[in-house]
Protein backbone atom coordinates (compact mmCIF):
# COMPACT_ATOMS: atom_id res chain seq x y z
CA UNK A 1 0.00 0.00 0.00
CA UNK A 2 1.18 3.42 -1.05
CA UNK A 3 -0.02 6.38 0.70
CA UNK A 4 -0.20 9.48 -0.51
CA UNK A 5 -1.27 13.27 -1.05
CA UNK A 6 -4.38 13.60 -3.47
CA UNK A 7 -5.28 17.38 -4.71
CA UNK A 8 -8.95 17.38 -3.93
CA UNK A 9 -9.75 21.05 -4.92
CA UNK A 10 -7.78 23.42 -5.72
CA UNK A 11 -6.26 24.34 -2.25
CA UNK A 12 -7.11 20.95 -0.35
CA UNK A 13 -5.45 18.01 0.38
CA UNK A 14 -6.42 14.21 1.21
CA UNK A 15 -4.68 11.63 2.19
CA UNK A 16 -5.46 8.04 -0.03
CA UNK A 17 -4.28 4.96 0.23
CA UNK A 18 -3.30 3.14 -3.03
CA UNK A 19 -2.47 -0.22 -2.99
CA UNK A 20 0.20 -0.26 -5.56
CA UNK A 21 2.69 -2.92 -5.51
CA UNK A 22 6.00 -1.39 -5.08
CA UNK A 23 8.31 -0.15 -2.15
CA UNK A 24 7.42 3.76 -1.87
CA UNK A 25 5.28 5.00 0.51
CA UNK A 26 4.47 8.58 0.52
CA UNK A 27 3.68 10.79 -2.44
CA UNK A 28 2.45 13.94 -2.60
CA UNK A 29 0.64 14.89 -5.37
CA UNK A 30 0.11 18.88 -5.67
CA UNK A 31 1.57 21.33 -6.78
CA UNK A 32 2.67 25.19 -5.84
CA UNK A 33 1.05 24.84 -2.80
CA UNK A 34 1.48 26.78 0.43
CA UNK A 35 3.31 25.22 3.16
CA UNK A 36 0.15 26.04 5.77
CA UNK A 37 0.43 24.33 9.03
CA UNK A 38 -2.65 21.98 7.91
CA UNK A 39 -0.38 20.75 5.28
CA UNK A 40 2.38 19.94 8.05
CA UNK A 41 -0.08 18.39 9.45
CA UNK A 42 -1.15 15.83 6.98
CA UNK A 43 2.55 15.21 6.22
CA UNK A 44 3.15 14.37 9.80
CA UNK A 45 -0.12 11.61 9.58
CA UNK A 46 1.52 10.18 6.58
CA UNK A 47 4.93 10.03 8.13
CA UNK A 48 3.09 8.35 11.21
CA UNK A 49 1.20 5.79 8.49
CA UNK A 50 4.21 4.80 7.26
CA UNK A 51 5.19 3.44 10.63
CA UNK A 52 8.10 5.26 11.37
CA UNK A 53 6.67 6.89 14.85
CA UNK A 54 5.70 9.76 16.44
CA UNK A 55 8.89 10.73 17.71
CA UNK A 56 10.54 10.26 14.51
CA UNK A 57 7.45 11.76 12.30
CA UNK A 58 7.82 14.80 14.69
CA UNK A 59 11.53 15.59 14.54
CA UNK A 60 11.35 15.38 10.49
CA UNK A 61 8.28 17.87 10.33
CA UNK A 62 9.69 20.64 12.72
CA UNK A 63 13.22 20.20 11.08
CA UNK A 64 10.63 20.68 7.56
CA UNK A 65 8.58 23.51 8.85
CA UNK A 66 11.41 25.59 10.00
CA UNK A 67 13.05 25.46 6.72
CA UNK A 68 10.03 25.40 4.64
CA UNK A 69 7.14 27.39 6.28
CA UNK A 70 5.18 30.00 3.90
CA UNK A 71 6.97 29.42 0.90
CA UNK A 72 5.54 27.96 -2.12
CA UNK A 73 6.51 24.79 -2.94
CA UNK A 74 6.19 22.14 -5.30
CA UNK A 75 5.34 18.68 -4.93
CA UNK A 76 8.78 17.62 -5.89
CA UNK A 77 10.60 19.78 -3.95
CA UNK A 78 8.70 18.74 -0.96
CA UNK A 79 9.79 15.50 -1.60
CA UNK A 80 12.85 16.68 -1.92
CA UNK A 81 13.27 17.87 0.81
CA UNK A 82 11.47 15.45 2.95
CA UNK A 83 13.76 12.87 1.01
CA UNK A 84 17.10 14.70 2.46
CA UNK A 85 15.47 14.78 6.08
CA UNK A 86 14.83 11.10 6.08
CA UNK A 87 18.17 10.00 4.84
CA UNK A 88 20.15 11.71 7.24
CA UNK A 89 18.42 9.83 10.20
CA UNK A 90 19.24 6.85 8.17
CA UNK A 91 22.39 7.19 6.68
CA UNK A 92 24.60 6.43 10.28
CA UNK A 93 22.63 2.62 10.00
CA UNK A 94 24.19 2.09 6.33
CA UNK A 95 26.48 -0.86 6.53
CA UNK A 96 27.27 -3.41 3.67
CA UNK A 97 27.77 -6.66 5.37
CA UNK A 98 31.18 -7.90 4.39
CA UNK A 99 32.92 -11.07 5.26
CA UNK A 100 35.85 -10.82 7.31
CA UNK A 101 38.51 -13.73 5.20
CA UNK A 102 40.55 -13.96 8.15
CA UNK A 103 37.93 -15.47 10.04
CA UNK A 104 37.71 -19.28 8.31
CA UNK A 105 34.67 -20.19 8.82
CA UNK A 106 33.50 -16.65 9.04
CA UNK A 107 29.93 -17.51 11.53
CA UNK A 108 26.79 -15.74 10.22
CA UNK A 109 24.33 -16.40 13.25
CA UNK A 110 20.92 -15.86 12.04
CA UNK A 111 17.68 -14.96 14.38
CA UNK A 112 14.23 -13.19 14.20
CA UNK A 113 10.63 -14.53 15.17
CA UNK A 114 8.86 -16.85 13.14
CA UNK A 115 7.74 -15.64 9.02
CA UNK A 116 10.41 -13.10 9.73
CA UNK A 117 12.15 -14.34 6.32
CA UNK A 118 15.21 -15.88 8.06
CA UNK A 119 15.41 -18.89 5.79
CA UNK A 120 14.93 -17.36 2.91
CA UNK A 121 17.38 -14.52 3.32
CA UNK A 122 19.65 -16.95 4.16
CA UNK A 123 19.22 -18.56 0.62
CA UNK A 124 19.50 -15.33 -0.69
CA UNK A 125 22.92 -14.11 1.37
CA UNK A 126 24.49 -18.09 0.26
CA UNK A 127 24.11 -16.73 -3.31
CA UNK A 128 25.83 -13.41 -2.91
CA UNK A 129 28.76 -14.99 -0.94
CA UNK A 130 28.78 -17.74 -3.58
CA UNK A 131 29.22 -15.56 -6.47
CA UNK A 132 31.71 -13.67 -4.76
CA UNK A 133 33.60 -17.25 -5.05
CA UNK A 134 33.74 -18.17 -1.60
CA UNK A 135 33.06 -21.44 -0.02
CA UNK A 136 29.78 -21.56 1.57
CA UNK A 137 27.50 -24.04 4.28
CA UNK A 138 24.20 -24.10 5.73
CA UNK A 139 23.23 -25.19 9.33
CA UNK A 140 19.95 -26.05 9.86
CA UNK A 141 19.32 -25.22 13.51
CA UNK A 142 15.60 -24.66 13.23
CA UNK A 143 14.89 -28.27 14.67
CA UNK A 144 11.62 -27.48 15.98
CA UNK A 145 9.57 -26.86 12.88
CA UNK A 146 8.71 -29.86 10.54
CA UNK A 147 9.24 -28.63 7.20
CA UNK A 148 12.34 -26.16 8.15
CA UNK A 149 15.49 -28.33 7.22
CA UNK A 150 13.49 -29.19 4.21
CA UNK A 151 12.96 -25.36 3.39
CA UNK A 152 16.75 -25.00 3.89
CA UNK A 153 18.06 -28.15 1.73
CA UNK A 154 15.97 -26.52 -1.03
CA UNK A 155 17.97 -23.26 -0.41
CA UNK A 156 21.14 -25.64 -0.32
CA UNK A 157 20.39 -27.06 -3.81
CA UNK A 158 19.46 -24.04 -5.52
CA UNK A 159 23.02 -22.77 -4.34
CA UNK A 160 24.46 -26.03 -5.14
CA UNK A 161 26.42 -26.03 -1.42
CA UNK A 162 26.30 -28.34 1.49
CA UNK A 163 23.24 -28.09 4.05
CA UNK A 164 24.35 -29.36 8.12
CA UNK A 165 21.47 -31.18 9.34
CA UNK A 166 20.29 -33.80 12.14
CA UNK A 167 16.81 -35.05 12.64
CA UNK A 168 13.69 -33.02 13.35
CA UNK A 169 13.34 -32.48 16.74
CA UNK A 170 17.31 -33.19 17.93
CA UNK A 171 19.10 -30.72 19.73
CA UNK A 172 19.71 -27.60 18.01
CA UNK A 173 22.59 -26.40 20.15
CA UNK A 174 24.50 -29.88 19.71
CA UNK A 175 23.72 -29.76 15.82
CA UNK A 176 25.55 -26.33 15.54
CA UNK A 177 28.57 -27.37 17.67
CA UNK A 178 28.71 -30.32 14.83
CA UNK A 179 28.02 -28.40 12.21
CA UNK A 180 31.00 -25.72 13.35
CA UNK A 181 33.22 -28.22 12.89
CA UNK A 182 32.23 -30.14 9.56
CA UNK A 183 32.28 -26.53 8.46
CA UNK A 184 36.17 -26.13 9.88
CA UNK A 185 37.14 -30.13 8.44
CA UNK A 186 35.44 -28.59 4.96
CA UNK A 187 37.41 -25.57 5.06
CA UNK A 188 34.52 -23.36 4.62
CA UNK A 189 34.86 -19.88 4.00
CA UNK A 190 31.41 -18.91 5.67
CA UNK A 191 29.08 -21.04 7.35
CA UNK A 192 24.85 -19.29 7.78
CA UNK A 193 23.23 -20.76 10.40
CA UNK A 194 19.24 -20.80 10.41
CA UNK A 195 17.59 -20.77 13.55
CA UNK A 196 13.79 -21.17 14.86
CA UNK A 197 11.50 -18.05 15.50
CA UNK A 198 8.74 -20.05 17.46
CA UNK A 199 9.85 -21.65 20.64
CA UNK A 200 7.17 -22.16 23.33
CA UNK A 201 7.69 -18.11 24.55
CA UNK A 202 10.19 -15.37 24.33
CA UNK A 203 12.19 -16.49 26.97
CA UNK A 204 12.97 -20.29 25.61
CA UNK A 205 13.78 -18.28 22.01
CA UNK A 206 16.21 -16.13 23.78
CA UNK A 207 17.68 -18.85 26.16
CA UNK A 208 18.02 -21.32 22.97
CA UNK A 209 19.91 -18.70 20.93
CA UNK A 210 22.55 -17.67 23.94
CA UNK A 211 22.77 -21.88 24.20
CA UNK A 212 23.76 -21.86 20.18
CA UNK A 213 26.13 -18.92 20.70
CA UNK A 214 27.57 -20.83 23.51
CA UNK A 215 28.49 -23.73 21.87
CA UNK A 216 29.42 -22.09 18.94
CA UNK A 217 32.19 -19.72 20.90
CA UNK A 218 32.95 -23.50 22.23
CA UNK A 219 34.95 -24.01 19.16
CA UNK A 220 35.76 -20.54 17.50
CA UNK A 221 35.61 -17.97 20.73
CA UNK A 222 35.30 -14.97 18.41
CA UNK A 223 32.34 -16.34 16.79
CA UNK A 224 29.50 -15.68 15.95
CA UNK A 225 31.36 -13.11 13.79
CA UNK A 226 28.05 -11.73 12.15
CA UNK A 227 24.38 -11.80 14.40
CA UNK A 228 21.89 -10.43 12.05
CA UNK A 229 18.28 -9.82 13.00
CA UNK A 230 15.82 -9.91 10.08
CA UNK A 231 12.68 -8.09 10.60
CA UNK A 232 9.59 -8.31 8.42
CA UNK A 233 9.05 -4.57 7.45
CA UNK A 234 4.77 -5.43 7.35
CA UNK A 235 4.69 -5.85 10.98
CA UNK A 236 5.81 -2.02 11.39
CA UNK A 237 5.78 -0.84 14.57
CA UNK A 238 6.98 -4.26 16.12
CA UNK A 239 9.68 -4.37 14.44
CA UNK A 240 11.06 -1.85 16.38
CA UNK A 241 9.90 -3.94 19.80
CA UNK A 242 12.07 -6.78 18.21
CA UNK A 243 14.79 -4.90 17.86
CA UNK A 244 15.10 -3.72 21.87
CA UNK A 245 13.91 -7.18 22.46
CA UNK A 246 16.82 -9.30 20.40
CA UNK A 247 19.09 -6.50 21.07
CA UNK A 248 18.67 -7.08 25.46
CA UNK A 249 19.90 -10.81 24.95
CA UNK A 250 21.72 -10.49 21.74
CA UNK A 251 24.83 -9.19 20.43
CA UNK A 252 23.05 -8.13 17.49
CA UNK A 253 25.68 -6.66 14.54
CA UNK A 254 23.07 -6.12 11.56
CA UNK A 255 19.84 -5.75 10.69
CA UNK A 256 17.81 -7.06 7.32
CA UNK A 257 14.41 -5.89 6.10
CA UNK A 258 12.58 -7.86 4.67
CA UNK A 259 8.95 -7.95 2.98
CA UNK A 260 9.66 -4.02 1.77
CA UNK A 261 7.83 -5.31 -1.83
CA UNK A 262 4.07 -3.98 -1.12
CA UNK A 263 4.55 -2.62 2.16
CA UNK A 264 3.45 0.60 3.45
CA UNK A 265 5.16 0.21 6.64
CA UNK A 266 8.67 0.97 5.51
CA UNK A 267 8.66 4.31 7.90
CA UNK A 268 9.71 1.36 10.37
CA UNK A 269 13.28 1.99 9.41
CA UNK A 270 13.71 5.35 10.56
CA UNK A 271 12.23 4.81 13.89
CA UNK A 272 14.59 1.74 14.11
CA UNK A 273 17.95 4.12 12.95
CA UNK A 274 16.28 6.71 15.51
CA UNK A 275 16.07 4.71 18.23
CA UNK A 276 18.22 1.96 18.35
CA UNK A 277 21.15 3.17 15.72
CA UNK A 278 21.76 -0.62 14.83
CA UNK A 279 23.14 -1.21 11.28
CA UNK A 280 21.27 -2.25 8.40
CA UNK A 281 22.57 -4.70 5.78
CA UNK A 282 19.84 -5.50 3.40
CA UNK A 283 16.79 -5.07 2.36
CA UNK A 284 14.55 -7.77 1.19
CA UNK A 285 12.01 -6.93 -1.93
CA UNK A 286 10.39 -10.41 -3.13
CA UNK A 287 10.97 -14.35 -2.48
CA UNK A 288 12.84 -14.75 -5.09
CA UNK A 289 17.21 -15.65 -5.06
CA UNK A 290 17.66 -12.26 -6.53
CA UNK A 291 15.46 -10.07 -3.97
CA UNK A 292 17.52 -8.65 -1.60
CA UNK A 293 19.44 -5.58 -1.85
CA UNK A 294 22.33 -3.41 -0.37
CA UNK A 295 20.46 -1.03 1.95
CA UNK A 296 21.34 2.77 0.89
CA UNK A 297 20.06 5.30 2.91
CA UNK A 298 19.45 7.72 -0.17
CA UNK A 299 18.20 5.04 -2.73
CA UNK A 300 15.72 3.81 0.49
CA UNK A 301 14.48 7.75 1.36
CA UNK A 302 13.95 8.36 -2.11
CA UNK A 303 11.51 5.32 -2.62
CA UNK A 304 9.65 6.28 0.58
CA UNK A 305 8.83 9.71 -0.38
CA UNK A 306 7.69 8.57 -4.03
CA UNK A 307 10.30 8.86 -5.98
N1 LIG B 1 7.23 -10.74 -0.47
C1 LIG B 1 8.28 -11.16 0.23
N2 LIG B 1 8.22 -12.33 0.85
C2 LIG B 1 9.29 -12.74 1.56
C3 LIG B 1 10.47 -11.95 1.67
N3 LIG B 1 11.34 -12.62 2.45
C4 LIG B 1 10.73 -13.77 2.81
N4 LIG B 1 9.49 -13.87 2.29
C5 LIG B 1 8.48 -14.91 2.45
O1 LIG B 1 8.07 -14.95 3.81
C6 LIG B 1 7.72 -16.27 4.19
C7 LIG B 1 8.47 -16.66 5.45
O2 LIG B 1 9.86 -16.71 5.14
P1 LIG B 1 10.86 -17.72 5.87
O3 LIG B 1 12.19 -17.50 5.24
O4 LIG B 1 10.33 -19.08 5.90
O5 LIG B 1 10.82 -17.09 7.32
P2 LIG B 1 11.54 -17.64 8.64
O6 LIG B 1 11.93 -16.46 9.42
O7 LIG B 1 12.60 -18.60 8.30
O8 LIG B 1 10.32 -18.38 9.36
P3 LIG B 1 10.39 -19.53 10.50
O9 LIG B 1 11.37 -20.53 10.05
O10 LIG B 1 8.99 -20.04 10.57
O11 LIG B 1 10.78 -18.86 11.76
C8 LIG B 1 8.05 -17.16 3.00
O12 LIG B 1 6.87 -17.41 2.27
C9 LIG B 1 9.02 -16.30 2.17
O13 LIG B 1 8.98 -16.61 0.81
C10 LIG B 1 10.49 -10.68 0.98
O14 LIG B 1 11.46 -9.88 1.02
N5 LIG B 1 9.37 -10.34 0.28
MG1 LIG C 1 12.96 -20.52 8.86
Amino acid sequence: MISFFKKKKDDEISVDINPEKKMGVIKSIFTQKKLDEQTLEDLEDLLIMSDMGLKAANKIIMNFSKRRVDKKSTDDEIRKELAIDIEKILTPCEKPFKIDQTQKPYVVLMIGVNGAGKTTTIGKIAAKLKSQGLKVSLIAADTFRAAAVEQLEVWGQRNDIRVFHGDNGCNSAGLTYDGINEAIKQKDDVVLIDTAGRLQNKTHLMEELKKIVKVIKKTLPDAPNSTLLTLDATTGQNALEQVKVFKEAMDITGLIVTKLDGSSKGGVLIAIAEETKTPIHFIGLGEGIEHLTNFSAKIYAEKLVGF
